[in-house]
Parts: C-alpha cells; structure tokens; sequence
C-alpha cells in the first residue's frame, strides 16, 4: 500500500440536497471502527445490509439507515468501506459531514480520492478510472456508449494485445541479437510487417480521436451574424430557455454566452456571440473582439442572417466572417422567415454574397407563435446531419481524453521510428521499449503523484 494507509476519507457520494435517500461513502481503517462505535454494531458482516442507528460523538441520535460493510480488498478503494444510507436532507448531510470531520484520523476526500485509492490498490488502469469518470458525467448515449467501452474491456484489452504483441517482437528481435550472425532477411520482414500492423490498428483510434472527444465533451457550435438577425432568439430555441436577452436593439448581446444540449445523442456546446458590426462603444467592441479571438477554436458555425438585415455594412461584415471561418464547418440559418418578402431577400443575400451558396441552409422562424414541434425536429435534424456528421456506429470511438491521445501519439512515433531502424536491431529494440513505457503510461503505471493528480482532479467528490 502507500502513503495513504493510516487516512480515512469520506464524502457524500450522492447529490448534495433533498432526496429519498443520501450516501455516505467511508474509506480506510476507520470504517470498522465508526461502524462499531457510532452505529453500535457489534458483528459487523461483510456485504451485509445492516439496519441501524447512526450516533454522534456525544452518542445522541442522527439517522437510522441502512449500513453496508465492504471489507478489504472486495471494495471500490480495496480499503475497508462503509456505507451510510440515510434520509436524504440537508440537515442530516451537514450533521454527519460535521460529525465525520471531527473524528480523528477521519477527513473528506478530495476530488477522485476514491477512485485514485483504488487505482494505487490495482483495481484498474488509469485507462479504466478515466472511463468511470467519463459515464458518471455522460448525459448522452454516445458518451456513455465510449464510457462503456473505456470501462468494460474494449480499450484496455486492445491495449494490452498490442502491447503483448510488441513484447513478442522485441523477445524474438533480442533472441535474434544474442544467437544469430547473420539475422535472416525473412525474419525481419516478418517482424516489420507486424509492427506496420499494429501501427495501423492503432492509427484508426488517433484518426477518430478528435470526433471521440466532441462525441465525450461536447462539439462546439458558434451563432455568428450581423447584429439583430436573431442569433439569440436562435440560441434560446436551441437551449429550450429564456437564457439570452432579445431586443430590436442592435447590439443587444455584448458577451458569449455557452449551454451544451443533446442533439440526437451527441453532446453540443450552443455559444451565442455578440453580433458582429462597427462597435458602438467599448463594450460592444470588447464583445465582437471576443468573438473573432475565439473563431480559431471553434469547429462549427452557424451563421444567422435575416431578410432586414440586408444592407451595405451587413454585406461587407457578412464577407469578412465568412473569409474568416471559411475553412470550418458552416450552416446558413435564414431566419425571420415569416417577414414579407423574406425569400426574395434570401435568394439576394446569395446572389450578393456567392459564397453564401456553397453552405447548408435552412430558412427558420423563430417567433413563438411560428414555432412547431415539427420545425424544432426539423431544425435538430438539420444541424445533426450538416454539422454533427459522425458515425456512432464505427468501432474506433475510444480514445476520447487528451491525456491518452498524447500517449498513443507516442507509441506510433516510437513504433516508426522501430520501423525504419531494422538495420540496427538494438536501436530497433530500444524505440520498441519506448512504445511499451508510452503504453505503460496510458495504462497509469509507473505515473508520478503529480501525473496521477492530473487525472483524477477532474473526478467528483465521493468517487
Ligand atoms: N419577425 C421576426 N422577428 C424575429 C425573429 N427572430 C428574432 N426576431 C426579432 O429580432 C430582434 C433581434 O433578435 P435577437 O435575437 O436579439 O438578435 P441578435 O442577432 O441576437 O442581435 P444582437 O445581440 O444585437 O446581435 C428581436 O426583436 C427579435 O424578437 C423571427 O424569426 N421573426
Ligand atoms: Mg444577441
């Protein structure tokens, strides 16, 4: 074990507030004894659903709940581990948060503590925590179908077949070094040919990787337009709510404004901007600043215009967005199609701006009263089919965390340069054990305590 033996952590693992029902998770050497001494207890059974009341310090009443006793290694951390289930109020979350905290040699866990317990007491790769924490924050199908398979299998034991795979190589390379005079031409190109394999086996996951991580974190969809076209009208019906402020006047958003939603099983990250024009005054100048700064890192763009909108300065505006996201994905929303005339205004804004052709359009409404469910489905289609284009069902969505990219990165690097030194076998050998350090860092093994911090400061208390 390590450093961490004589601590006992706890936290609340379930949601802070009012609920049926709240979980309290103790892990360490501790646990027994706050089963025994503070739930009065005497035959404290593993795996065993205990009904009992739970005391305090002073031995007066807090709850009467449910006790469960995971008893070391069968448990999450591979430490002993107690259970609380208790009524889910708020009072009685403060009053055991309370009473935990003052009992010694007791104290909260810090973010993924749980987890990296049960990382460093081998219950699982780096690869197979990172895949916990992903399906405990999936909203959508796709990110809890790529957690799945970070958790149960896939991607860890494709890791070790090529892993294994490489081992193999390099024991029939070293038998080749140490008995050998002359290393037959044949064997080599045996060798190299199944390096080249597993190279491209792992080429797809990195090829993947980008579409792997929008599907697990979000793909980001930029509104971009001229002032007053209905960018936040658009991005409060994408959003379902009331978020942004809309008025005739122009200039009205001066700030950007983010909400992720679901769009048929894949997360999106909505982003409304601040219309883009000569700015009036400071604000509005920080504003649009904002927006052309963060142009470069956005993918998809949804560019609004609107039949009165059309006029010289839009025109001159229009252009220069387009010059500067033409290289990204854009739709064209026209909106205020129920104004007068509003097609014939479109079909100008194209013949205006030519350019304008070349992308996916769709013509909206977005006054209420204009609004059917049929034109939201409408429009959700419209944006997952012309922005959203991945294939969920390809097998290659994995790798969705940046951390295991990198690595993967490295192993291909390493496993190019093995390729192209079979004329020396030892420098050969020596790329091909760099590839196993890089898989050993993807699996977590050998990490620093800093490196194993980076990975589990993103988890949530209590996991
Ligand atoms: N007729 C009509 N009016 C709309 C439609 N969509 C928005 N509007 C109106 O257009 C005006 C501007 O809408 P906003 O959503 O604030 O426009 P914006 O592009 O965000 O404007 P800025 O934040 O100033 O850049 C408001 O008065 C809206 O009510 C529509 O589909 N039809
Ligand atoms: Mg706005």
């Amino acid at each position: 074990m390590n450093k961490y033996i004589n601590q006992t952590i706890f936290a609340l693992s379930t949601v802070y507030g009012r609920s049926a029902v709240a979980i309290f998770r103790i892990s360490g050497p501790e646990s027994t004894e706050i089963a025994k001494k503070f739930c009065k207890i005497k035959k404290l059974k593993d795996r065993y659903v205990h009904y009992s009341t739970i005391y305090d310090q002073d031995l007066k009443v807090i709850d009467k709940g449910v006790i469960i006793f995971f008893k070391s290694p069968r448990s999450y951390t591979g430490e002993d581990v107690l259970e609380l289930h208790v009524h889910g109020s708020i009072s009685i979350i403060k009053k055991i948060t309370k009473f935990l905290s003052s009992l010694p040699k007791v104290c909260p866990a810090s973010p993924g503590e749980f987890s990296k317990r049960a990382f460093m007491n081998g219950k699982g790769s780096a690869l197979y925590f990172e895949g916990i924490n992903n399906l405990i924050n999936s909203e959508t199908e796709n990110q809890r179908l790529i957690a799945n398979k970070q958790i149960f299998g896939n991607v860890s034991q494709k890791c070790t077949i090529w892993r294994n795979n490489i081992l193999e190589i390099m024991a029939l390379i070293d038998a080749e070094i140490e008995f050998s005079e002359e290393i037959r031409s044949n064997n080599k190109n045996q060798y190299k040919k199944k390096l080249k394999l597993i190279k491209h086996d792992i080429s797809k996951p990195i090829k993947n990787f980008k579409e792997t991580n929008n599907l697990m974190h979000g793909s980001n969809i930029m509104i971009i337009g001229p002032t007053n076209v209905g960018k936040s009208s658009l991005f409060n019906l994408l959003v379902q709510e009331e978020k942004m402020i809309v008025s005739p006047i122009r200039g009205t958003t001066t700030d950007q404004s983010m909400q992720s939603i679901d769009v048929a099983g894949k997360k999106v990250n909505i982003i409304d901007s601040a219309g883009i024009r000569s700015p009036q005054n400071i604000i509005e100048a920080k504003g649009i600043d904002k927006t052309i700064q963060n142009i470069d890192k956005i993918e998809n763009f949804i560019l609004v215009l609107s039949p009165d909108s059309l006029d010289k300065d839009n025109l001159v505006n229009t252009c220069k967005i387009i010059e500067k996201i033409k290289s990204k994905k854009i739709v064209v929303f026209f909106n205020k199609s129920d104004l007068e005339g509003s097609q014939i205004k479109f079909r100008e804004w194209k013949e205006k701006i030519p350019e304008i052709n070349k992308f996916k359009s769709i013509s909206i409404s977005c006054i209420k009263k204009n609004m059917t469910n049929d034109m939201l489905i409408k429009i959700f289609n419209f944006l997952n089919s012309s922005l959203l284009t991945v294939d969920t069902k390809q097998k290659d969505h994995y790798f969705s965390e940046v951390r295991q990219h990198e690595c993967l990165l490295n192993i291909t690097k390493n496993l190019t340069y093995a390729i192209n030194n079979f004329d020396n076998l030892e420098i050969c050998n020596k790329y091909l054990r760099d590839s196993i350090n890089n898989f050993d860092e993807l699996f977590g093994k050998h990490n620093t305590e800093d490196q194993l911090g980076f990975i589990f400061k993103n988890f949530c208390i209590g996991k």
